[in-house]
């Protein structure tokens, strides 16, 4: 019974309770949708497999986006287990956050590159994995912010891959909308979560949220799992290609 009955999907990116990747699984799970996880090496595993039992879901290993074999392995585990996939939440990113402060400008050319592979270029991977499984067609959400559009203090490299990764979405939409694959960005409002404490006068940021949004206060995890949870369902059925804003309407103002 929900929304989501007979729906089943995988959840990349939750690191622990606080993470976007969790208000989005309880807001799936809450409508009867079947979710998989994967994490990124051990020290995560005992995060993920308590929390994955919360929502009954399962869960599929090791994967970190940069190695291919356990892209390959985890998705393979996926097709044996399940044999199709109706949803992909991408909620991963990284960058080194000595470079999360101070002047774009001074970003390295390595880190550059790994902000890019890790951020944005991972989501393409993901996609081509998961068309293969979508054969009733399907969705794939992904997460960005407003430093994409708009300079954000210290948000640097992240917002040149996140501007990429909405591109990417654009793209993506285009090519896998012939099989009823819908691909699309929710452009979060800022929430404290273990990447966003890497972020420099993350507090700051938080506060001129809550100051100058229309709503006048930030975003909760549970706020974002709900539009994640429309975006995965069958309401959205006409959406694709789109970046879609939970954010208190800030981007109206900012
Ligand atoms: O304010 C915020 N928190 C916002 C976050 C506002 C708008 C967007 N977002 C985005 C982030 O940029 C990210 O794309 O939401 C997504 C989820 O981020 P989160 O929920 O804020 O952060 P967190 O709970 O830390 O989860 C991100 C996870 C990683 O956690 P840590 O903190 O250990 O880096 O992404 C995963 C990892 O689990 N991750 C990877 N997974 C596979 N392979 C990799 C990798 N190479 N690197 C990071």
């Amino acid at each position: 019974q929900g929304l989501m009955a007979g729906k089943r999907g995988l959840i990349m990116g939750l690191a622990n309770n606080r993470s976007i990747a969790w208000g989005i699984a309880k807001s799936i799970h809450s409508q009867g949708g079947l979710i998989g996880f994967t994490y990124q090496g051990d020290a995560l595993r005992k995060r993920v497999e308590p929390l994955a039992a919360e929502v009954g879901g399962q869960v599929f290993g090791h994967c970190d986006v940069t190695d291919k074999q356990s892209m390959d392995d985890c998705f393979g585990a996926i097709e044996k287990e399940w044999g199709s996939l109706d949803f992909v939440i991408h909620a991963i990113a990284f960058s080194d956050k000595d470079e999360l402060t101070g002047r774009y400008v001074d970003t390295s050319e390595e880190n550059f590159s790994k902000t890019m592979l890790i951020s944005c270029y991972s989501l393409t991977s993901v996609a081509q994995r998961a068309e293969k499984l979508m054969t009733n067609g399907g969705s794939i959400v992904t997460l960005t912010y407003y430093g994409a559009e708009k300079v954000m203090p210290h948000y640097n490299v992240m917002g040149i891959a996140k501007a990429a990764l909405e591109a990417s979405v654009r793209y993506l939409a285009v090519d896998l909308g012939g099989k009823g694959i819908r691909v699309n960005a929710i452009s979060a409002g800022p929430i404290k979560t273990l990447a966003a404490s890497g972020i420099g006068d993350f507090r700051y940021i938080l506060k001129w949220n809550e100051y100058n949004s229309p709503l006048k206060r930030t975003v909760t995890t549970d706020e974002v799992g709900d539009v994640g949870l429309y975006l995965c369902s069958d309401l959205s059925r006409s959406v694709t290609g789109e970046v879609h804003h939970a954010d208190s309407g800030y981007h109206v103002v900012g």
